[in-house]
């Protein structure tokens, strides 16, 4: 068991007069005075703006920011100037679906995933209706897994792009990404990974996955909000146009034209968040300092208890596969999610409610909405403990 607790202040907080037993990581990850720390030493001793000026300050924050792409990139095994700082998982799409929509053609086809959040679905839906490209679904399994074989028969030559969740926030199913990049790439089609919720809980290798561009966020990783991560190829990364303009990201400017900076600054116009960065750095020095096979297996054996404990309780139904990450999705029988999640509350436990910005996959399982119960590697088995006894309560509230 990974003893990290007293890391994490927020998690002595007391909720309703209650112990807060904290699992909505898959919303965001609470942070750890390491995290806090650093950004608080960013703003009170080197402040300033990078890439500007030649002072002390911005040197030293210049290096804190740089030295942040750098070991963003060897966390997921990239290089540097193939990591690029966005705002968010949403972001990093958006810059991908972008230029998609100014490159494809009435013909051409999206593959998409059944399984998706809003962020891989939305700004897609925007590039198939900019350049009347065609959006096809990979479908999924009653067990809420993708069908190989239908997404090989799926996946053809006119495809251009295949973009689906490493791991489905909804359901927790792991997906076979680095399987489905083969068989894209043998079509032509270039592959981008939704990895919001897999960065954060699992090993990712970019090489050993071969994909082609990877969007995560650093608030589901004990980082801060504000700054998320887009990985691209290099050479494809090199082909694709800016979608912000602005300072920093220009090599020369003159009244008439402009010429782009090197990767990755190009695509990180204006002022960036420097203090963001070193925030998403100390995360991943924490986060190494663990292991992320430690966490995964860590959370695996919550995810295992956890489901063996609700199963046992009548009228609970839990979607999703046997295999998955620390995210288990379920109703309680002739109860609305949100009044679930509202007594859960009132007992101290933080769990989300709704439809977890995955509208159409609520269609397709039949419901509005479910309760999320999700873990972190600071999460126990007495937390689960005190999630299950609140949900019995629940039931007896609800006469459920
Ligand atoms: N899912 C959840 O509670 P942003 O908001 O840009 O950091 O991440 C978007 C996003 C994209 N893909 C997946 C698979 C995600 O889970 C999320 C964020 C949160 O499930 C907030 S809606």
């Amino acid at each position: 068991m990974i003893d990290a607790r007293k890391d994490f202040p927020i998690l002595s907080r007391k909720v309703h007069g209650k112990k807060l037993v904290y699992l909505d990581n898959a919303a965001t990850a609470q942070k750890p005075k390491q995290v806090i720390e650093a950004i608080k030493n960013y703003y009170e001793n080197y402040n300033s703006n990078v890439h500007r000026a030649v002072h002390q300050l911005s040197a030293e924050a210049t290096d804190a920011y740089d030295e942040a792409h750098e070991k963003t990139a060897n966390f997921i095994n990239a290089e540097e100037e193939e990591v690029i700082f966005t705002k968010n998982t949403t972001e990093s799409i958006n810059i991908i679906a972008n230029h998609f929509a100014r490159t494809l053609r009435k013909n051409d086809e999206i593959v998409l995933t059944q399984m998706e959040h809003h962020s891989n679905i939305v700004p897609w839906l925007n590039t198939a209706k900019i350049t009347g490209a065609k959006i096809k679904y990979a479908e999924i399994n009653k067990d809420g897994e993708l069908d190989l074989e239908q997404i090989k028969k799926l996946i053809t030559n006119k495809t251009k792009i295949v973009a689906l969740a490493h791991v489905s926030n909804v359901l927790g199913t792991i997906n076979p990404v680095k399987e489905i990049a083969k068989v894209a790439h043998d079509k032509g089609a270039l592959v981008l990974i939704d990895g919001a919720q897999s960065v954060p809980h699992m090993p990712v290798d970019v090489k050993e996955l071969d994909c082609d561009f990877l969007a995560f966020s650093a608030h589901k990783m004990l980082g801060p909000t504000g700054i998320g991560v887009l990985y691209g190829k290099k050479e494809l990364l090199e082909n694709i146009e800016p979608f912000n303009f602005g300072g920093d990201m220009i090599k020369e400017v003159t009244f008439e034209n402009a010429s782009w900076n090197d990767l990755p600054w190009k695509f990180e116009a204006g002022t960036p968040n420097m203090a963001g960065a070193v925030g998403l750095s100390a995360a991943i020095d924490y986060l190494k300092k663990i292991g992320m096979e430690k966490i995964r297996e860590h959370e695996l054996e919550l995810t295992k208890y956890a489901i063996k404990k609700l199963s046992s309780i009548e009228g609970v139904e839990i979607y999703g596969p046997k295999q998955r990450v620390g995210v288990i999705s379920f109703n309680l029988k002739n109860v609305h999610p949100h009044d679930v999640s509202s007594i859960l509350d009132s007992e101290g436990v933080a769990v989300r409610g709704g439809h977890h910005c995955a509208m159409p996959l609520m269609k397709l399982l039949g419901i509005q909405g479910s309760v999320r119960a999700s873990f972190y590697f600071y999460n126990t088995k007495e937390e689960i403990d005190v999630f299950v006894k609140a949900l019995a309560k629940v039931k007896k509230i609800m006469g459920a």
